[in-house]
């Protein structure tokens, strides 16, 4: 009898020198060393898959869509219909007419400002954001409330970089119209309580959008187990191309939503007494969309897919944990962001080293990180810092590059103390 255990392909750990070879750009060479990228969170690379998929669009199927009677019009909107069915099954919405494409989060977040925040706005009202917020996740709320005299009501955090829930829930109040939080912090990495905070939320009756960019390429989203309203990420952290992300809105909302752009493709007739405008979702999409950026969407969800978020989120954990234990142990450096549940990202800070001087010396070794204030300005603040470093992992990295950085951020130390 054969007594082997099999292992259920899902489970097992990822190969990770195999699926580097995915990605042709990480066998490039930095100032003659071998490219760490460590920048994920910023912008993550492409594989071979979506590259190609990019590609055969472009040489076998590019037409405009929803236009034409000529066959490469139809395969065209069957390549780009096709993306936003992925998309769909890839955050478990019920309809693809909840799935918006946009240009990426950013795009998502100003749609919602302007279509469904402005309307239902009046002066006194009031947003929920949290402390630890990008910028997109606030300034778009911020015109919005110039335009209508609501104001933003801001959740605090912890010093590890928590949302304080307790703090958070006490802040609802009759005049609470909108909640918006990012899943993860792309400054911090803290992955916040989203389902505990979009079910508080709706006890008050209050609509949650939820700012994804940082953890669809990290954690499985299911956007009606959630049970939030809006849910908005970007391609290009998901391992797809730039200029594409996806604004998922409840169809009920999305239905009683004006249009925020006008032009083809969101119109179904157009006269000089009035015009009418087309169904979900392409009431949302003015113009000639980004039809190769949403098929290679489409292609870099079918890897992440293949590879197994499961797995990809227990090999970042690891590594998480791998440079959480080699750069705390360097001395004057401190990690800025200690939540519990954290994304794979570190950020921090080292004694009498700026950031950027240390980010210039990592380069020059090949090893590719962010430093700033990441776009997240209130959160720097509350540390009282004006900018970390921060290195961001991704399945594709390994154990030998995070050693590499802490040797280098030790050697830099070295030359810049
Ligand atoms: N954060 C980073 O290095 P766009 O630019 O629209 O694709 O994504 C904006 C955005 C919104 N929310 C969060 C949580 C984000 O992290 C980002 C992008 C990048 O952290 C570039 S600033």
């Amino acid at each position: 009898m054969n007594t082997a255990v099999s292992v259920p392909t899902d489970r097992l750990p990822l190969d990770v020198e195999r699926i580097r070879a995915d990605f042709p750009i990480l066998s490039t060479k930095v100032h003659g060393k071998p490219l760490a990228y460590l920048d994920n969170g910023a912008s993550s690379q492409r594989p071979r898959a979506v590259l190609d998929a990019e590609r055969y669009y472009a040489e076998h199927l590019h037409a405009n869509v929803h236009r034409g009677v000529h066959h490469l019009s139809q395969v065209a909107t069957d390549a780009y219909e096709g993306a936003r069915e992925k998309v769909r099954h890839f955050l478990n919405a019920r309809s693809t007419k909840e799935i918006v494409f946009v240009r990426g989060t950013t795009e998502a977040i100003n749609l919602v400002a302007q279509s469904f925040a402005v309307p239902n706005l009046k002066a006194g009202d009031e947003i929920i954001v949290s402390r630890l917020e990008h910028h997109a996740n606030i300034v778009p709320w911020q015109l919005a409330c110039e335009r209508t005299g609501a104001k933003l009501v801001v959740a605090p955090i912890s010093q590890a970089g928590e949302l304080e829930i307790e703090a958070y829930a006490a802040l609802f109040s009759a005049r609470t119209r909108l909640v918006a939080l990012s899943h993860v912090s792309n400054a911090l990495g803290s992955v916040l309580p989203v389902r505990e905070c979009i079910d508080i939320a709706h006890r008050h009756g209050v609509p949650v959008l939820i700012d994804g960019a940082q953890a669809v390429p990290h954690i499985p989203v299911d956007v009606q187990a959630l049970g939030c309203d809006f849910y908005a990420f970007s391609g290009h952290k998901l391992y797809g191309p730039t200029g594409i992300g996806i604004l998922y809105a409840r169809e009920a909302l999305l239905a009683a939503m004006p249009p925020w752009q006008g032009g083809g493709d969101m119109i179904l007739s157009v006269s000089f007494e009035g015009t009418t405008y087309n169904e979900l979702p392409f009431r949302f999409e003015a113009g000639t969309p980004n039809i190769a950026g949403a098929v290679g969407l489409g292609a870099a969800i079918d890897y992440v897919t293949s590879l197994g978020l499961p797995r990809i989120a227990a090999w970042e954990h690891e590594l998480l944990l791998h440079a959480t234990e080699e750069l705390s142990a360097i001395d004057g450096l401190r990690i800025v962001g200690t939540a519990a549940d954290k994304a794979s990202l570190v950020s921090f800070v080292v004694d009498g080293v700026h950031p950027h001087d240390l980010g210039t010396i990592l380069d020059q070794e090949g090893i590719a990180i962010r430093t700033g204030h990441h776009c997240a300005m209130p959160v720097m603040d509350f540390f009282g810092l004006p900018a970390t470093a921060r290195a961001s992992f991704s399945f594709y990295n390994t154990r030998d590059e995070i050693s590499r950085l802490a040797a280098a951020v030790v050697d830099a130390c070295r030359l810049l103390r």
